[in-house]
């Protein structure tokens, strides 16, 4: 198989019929206007593409795009992934709507190299043609393609082709290669199915690597895909990388189940949204302000949506303002932060503005304030504000979580926080990163916490684990909390007693009342022995004068006065001793030992008797060998 490593993808821009898609045919040989229509009518209605093989062998990915102003949102979803801009502007007509529109777009989705195409050449006189360049030299000017080449072709007579090829092949060396590293996020610009193949996604790559056999999810309908076939071009590959144009061919999916704007990326990572904070620009030549919730067009990768604007920081936005804002979108769709879009006014559609996504999954903000507004502003200062502030508004974050929010790769994101933790902000707690400041609140609560345990129940020898990590925001895992509370342990501010956490010198002193019970329940044992019932039984039999028994049991369990064997089953120490003797005498003339034999031993009944082999495996005294047991770990060693 082919391995096709082109990384670098070329689009068109400029006025209907100025010869974009001609262009492409001189360029590459290929026809990309396909559709009877767009023969019939003569213009472009949707992207073609095409791959370009370059005089020094490398070969690009074109995309050409529609000019004709009705076909707008086709050529956003075609410039979102580009990377060189061929702006081609007809000699004879100059610098029409179109060509302003769309150098106003790839303005708006910082596109950073182009090259100028004069084209129509064999139409007009040398002289004429100087006067155009100038003219267009100065409606670019402040603009990316400021100072960039200028070739001067005609596509219908092949002439300055082959210095155009060359300025490409120049501007191509000035271009870095996307990350291959990062997560799979492919947006999908076409889907068909071909019979008894099945269904075909085509795009451009933004991030990672496919490969045959991945299983990547479709989103946002969170449909799993298995990629069958994966072509770059026409060829079938075992890999395509990030920056390429990609067919895959997905199986468990149906065309139908591909609404334009969808999204192929790495399976259960990222989540649909539609909710965003952006930072939101109108441009100078807006013909209106944008008032507080008016709707917009909102277009990002090759998807689409109506967005209502909520402004955070005042009621209306003129033209040149550049603000934070929400936008509530009208369907789910995926985004990630400084991923960057367009808006266009509802009614009539022209492009009004575009601006960079800040958060992808934020709650829904209140207007006006300044701490909302304060933390925006730091989610945006750079790739470490946002990772603090993430991992401020998550309270516990592991990689995953930010791969999800930035579709960065994991060795960037690791980078990021390693250098964060270097600067003594953020704390890593096994797999997981929280900010400094509140891992600082945690230490300091968890003895507050254990100590008003202690005065709420005074019974208890301490605070099982879990209920403790029950009282630290949920998204600290196990993992995260174990070494959270080592380091209070370590600190001397807290002990363990088995899975019970305790202030140093704790020591539950029963009232008068409680020890009666506990005198009571423990006797009851103590006369039941080793023919003691289950503890519902147990209790059927005791006055307990209405208290709750779990405390009862919890105390006389720490304190070695009765063994826990599982929820039902209790046992007496005394008993529980005469049992282990036992158990020890038999092992150590005996290889074997059953059930029964166990039972009989001891003068018990069956359920206890098990509950008590089974304890015995728990700690790893016996071990289960068919029906029978046999001896394992010396009692002597292992404590219970
Ligand atoms: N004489 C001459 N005609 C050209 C040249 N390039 C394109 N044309 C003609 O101009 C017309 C429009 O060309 P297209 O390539 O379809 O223009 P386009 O920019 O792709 O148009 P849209 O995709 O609809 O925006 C066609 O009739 C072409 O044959 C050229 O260099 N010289
Ligand atoms: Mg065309």
């Amino acid at each position: 198989m082919a391995e096709v490593r082109e990384q670098i993808i070329i689009g068109t821009a400029g006025h209907v019929d100025h010869g974009k898609t001609a262009l492409i045919k001189a360029l590459t040989g290929i026809e990309t206007d396909r559709l009877d229509e767009e023969k019939k009518r003569g213009i472009s209605i949707k992207l073609g593409f095409a791959p370009l093989k370059l005089p020094d062998g490398q070969v690009a990915g074109i995309i050409d795009v529609p000019g004709h102003e009705k076909f707008i949102p086709q050529m956003l979803a075609g410039v979102a992934s580009i990377d060189l801009v061929l702006m081609v502007v007809d000699a004879n007509e100059g610098i029409m709507p179109q060509s302003r529109e769309h150098l106003q777009i790839m303005q708006l989705l910082e596109v950073k190299r182009g090259i100028l195409v004069l084209n129509k050449c064999d139409l007009v006189e040398p002289d004429w043609l100087d006067i155009v360049e100038e003219e267009i030299r100065e409606q670019v000017e402040g603009s990316f393609l400021q100072g960039a080449p200028c070739c001067r072709v005609s596509a219908l007579t092949g002439e300055g082709i082959p210095e155009l090829l060359q300025s490409i092949t120049e501007q191509m060396e000035k271009l870095n290669a996307r990350d291959s590293s990062g997560p799979v996020r492919l947006p999908v610009d076409r889907c068909f199915s071909i019979s008894g193949f099945g269904t075909v996604v085509t795009g451009t790559l933004l991030s990672g690597t496919v490969s045959i056999g991945d299983n990547l999810e479709l989103l946002p309908a969170m449909i799993p895909a298995r990629v069958r076939d994966v072509q770059v071009h026409g060829e079938s590959v075992n890999s395509a990388y990030a920056g390429q144009r990609v067919a895959l061919n997905l199986s468990g999916i149906s065309k139908d189940q591909v609404p334009s704007g969808s999204v192929v990326g790495t399976s259960g990572l990222f989540r649909a949204t539609r909710r965003i904070d952006v930072r939101l620009k109108l441009l100078k030549n807006a013909p209106k302000p944008i008032k507080f919730r008016d709707p917009v067009h909102f277009y990002l990768g090759t998807a689409r949506a109506v967005g209502e604007v909520a402004l955070l920081d005042r009621d209306e936005m003129q033209q040149g303002d550049n603000v934070l804002a929400q936008i509530h979108l009208d369907r789910p769709l995926m985004a990630h932060r400084q991923d960057l879009f367009i808006v266009r006014s509802y009614s009539p559609m022209t492009t009004i503005g575009g601006g960079h996504v800040i958060d992808s999954e934020p709650v829904k903000h209140r207007r006006f304030r300044k701490d909302v507004l304060q933390r925006l502003e730091e989610l945006e200062s750079g790739e470490q504000g946002f990772f603090l502030q993430k991992l401020d508004d998550l309270s516990c974050a592991r990689l995953r979580d930010m791969e999800r929010h930035t579709g960065s790769s994991r060795e960037q994101i690791r980078a990021g926080l390693d250098t964060l933790v270097e600067e003594g902000w953020a704390v890593q707690l096994a797999d997981q990163w929280a900010v400094m400041e509140k891992v600082r609140s945690w230490k300091q609560q968890l003895p507050q916490l254990v100590a008003s345990y202690h005065v709420d129940r005074p019974l208890l020898h301490g605070i099982p684990r879990a209920t403790l990590k029950g009282k630290l925001p949920e998204a600290l895992a196990t993992k995260g909390f174990e070494v959270l509370l080592q380091e209070v342990i370590d600190a001397g501010q807290l002990v363990v007693r088995g899975d019970l956490v305790a202030t140093p010198g704790w020591k539950p002193v029963p009232d008068a009342l409680q020890q009666r019970l506990l005198e009571r329940l423990e006797n009851s044992y103590k006369c039941g022995g080793m023919q003691v019932k289950n503890r519902n039984e147990t209790l059927e039999n005791l006055d307990l004068e209405g208290h709750d028994p779990d405390p009862l049991f919890l105390w006389l369990a720490a304190e070695k006065c009765l063994i826990r064997l599982n929820s039902e089953s209790y046992i007496h120490q005394d008993y529980y001793q005469i049992a282990l003797d036992k158990l020890i005498a038999h092992f150590s003339n005996n290889e074997k030992l059953t059930l029964a034999e166990f039972r009989d031993m001891i003068g018990s009944n069956r359920k206890l008797t098990q509950a008590l082999l089974e304890h015995f495996d728990g700690c790893k005294y016996t071990r289960r060998a068919g029906d029978e047991r046999v001896a394992w770990h010396s009692p002597g060693k292992q404590e219970n």
